[in-house]
């Protein structure tokens, strides 16, 4: 956590400065924004916080080729709304063995986008993920009995993610309001096999990981949404619906992940022609896990093993705020290169049965439109 309070105000610092350097050495933004009363492209802001997807839409013949990367900590159990300690989480359900305490997922996401119409625009997005967790073992006897006297361990995956497909259509645009839709398909490319070395009677063997260390959701999947976006002279805001329908009851393994819906709202800001900040919030309902995840063990020795094997510790509700930078150079050399970062921290958090919670999501990116 102390890595993004660094980070945050690293952040803050940064609009500080940038906020006073853009005011005393340039001039007031350049935008003769609505004398034909259309939806400008070339500023900052019109792009959405970097972590948003499908947020925009190209003319025709546009290109955009784009990589983000994006850090999610996930720090100690909560119940609810409430934090729990690892001995609650031994206590819960009739007695888990084992309890997370840690997790990390980086993800790296290669983007590219494509109208083919005006209203029309293609996308396709790769991911690589990484993945690590951290747990501890309810006692020391029972560490001894099933991995070899250590009370932690640690698991990680890594590999490629789920392939997504989506097409944007944008059905109104009027005077400086856009709005467009999109569906997409994500499909099973990543993997729902990782193993890693996990505690079992008689010492830690090579086993199914849970949901969370998976690395894709097996099932394929449609990616609804909904975007409308407003510009003004320097500013702009935007609002988007978007969701996760697993389009199958079950994958290979028995499960399927819940089903996802998010809405979220922002503003943007233009300080110049060549910086940009905006805010937002975000609320993120996500339904729970569905089925028995074959391979994944559910007994240990005191009682049950551990909660994500379980699917009543999976889905809940979340608000999140959001605070980013948008760098766009406008002219000259590199020109229409974006450098983009933000990052989302949870205000409220309701989840489902024991689960860990989320901490911080971290994303930057780079994207160039031609
Ligand atoms: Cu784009």
């Amino acid at each position: 956590m102390n890595t993004y309070i660094k980070t945050l105000s690293t952040l803050t610092f940064t609009f500080t400065l940038a906020t006073q350097a853009a005011t005393a050495t340039l001039p007031p933004p350049a935008f003769s924004c609505c004398a034909t009363d259309e939806h400008q492209i070339g500023r900052p802001d019109d792009h959405a916080p970097i972590s948003v997807m499908g947020d925009h839409t190209h003319a025709k013949g546009g290109w955009m080729l784009s990589y983000r990367y994006m850090q999610m900590e996930m720090d100690g159990m909560r119940h609810g709304t409430d934090r729990i300690s690892s001995a609650e989480v031994f206590a819960a359900d009739g007695g888990y063995t084992v309890t997370p305490e840690w997790m990390s997922m980086n993800m790296h996401m290669l983007g590219m986008m494509y109208a083919p119409t005006d209203r029309l625009t293609l996308m396709l997005m790769a991911h690589y993920i990484e993945t690590e967790m951290e747990h501890r073992i309810v006692s020391q006897p029972a560490a001894n009995m099933i991995n070899g006297g250590d009370t932690a361990f640690t698991t990680r995956s890594s590999g490629l993610g789920d392939l997504k497909l989506s097409a944007l259509y944008r059905f109104y645009l009027e005077d400086n309001r856009k709005a467009h839709f999109g569906l997409g398909i994500s499909l099973p490319t990543g993997s729902i096999d990782e193993k890693d070395r996990l505690p079992a009677m008689g010492g830690a063997t090579n086993q199914q990981m849970p949901a969370p260390m998976q690395l894709g959701s097996g099932t394929y999947d449609l990616l609804p949404s909904l975007t409308f976006v407003q510009q003004f002279e320097d500013w702009s805001w935007g609002a988007q619906a978007n969701g996760v329908i697993r389009l199958e009851d079950e994958n290979d393994n028995d499960y399927r992940l819940g089903h996802k819906f998010e809405l979220l709202s922002w503003v943007g800001y233009n300080l110049s022609e060549w910086l940009g900040l905006n805010g937002g919030l975000s609320y993120g309902y996500t339904s729970k896990l569905k089925g028995e995840q074959k391979g994944v063990n559910r007994m240990g020795p005191n009682g049950r093993s551990v909660p994500t094997a379980f699917e009543d510790n999976y889905g809940g509700e979340r608000i999140d705020v959001i605070l980013g930078v948008n760098l766009l150079k406008p002219g000259g050399w590199i020109a229409g290169h974006r450098l983009s970062i933000d990052l989302r921290l949870p205000l409220w958090q309701d989840l489902n049965g024991y689960q860990l919670e989320a901490d911080s999501v971290l994303t930057i990116g780079w994207s160039k439109a031609f």
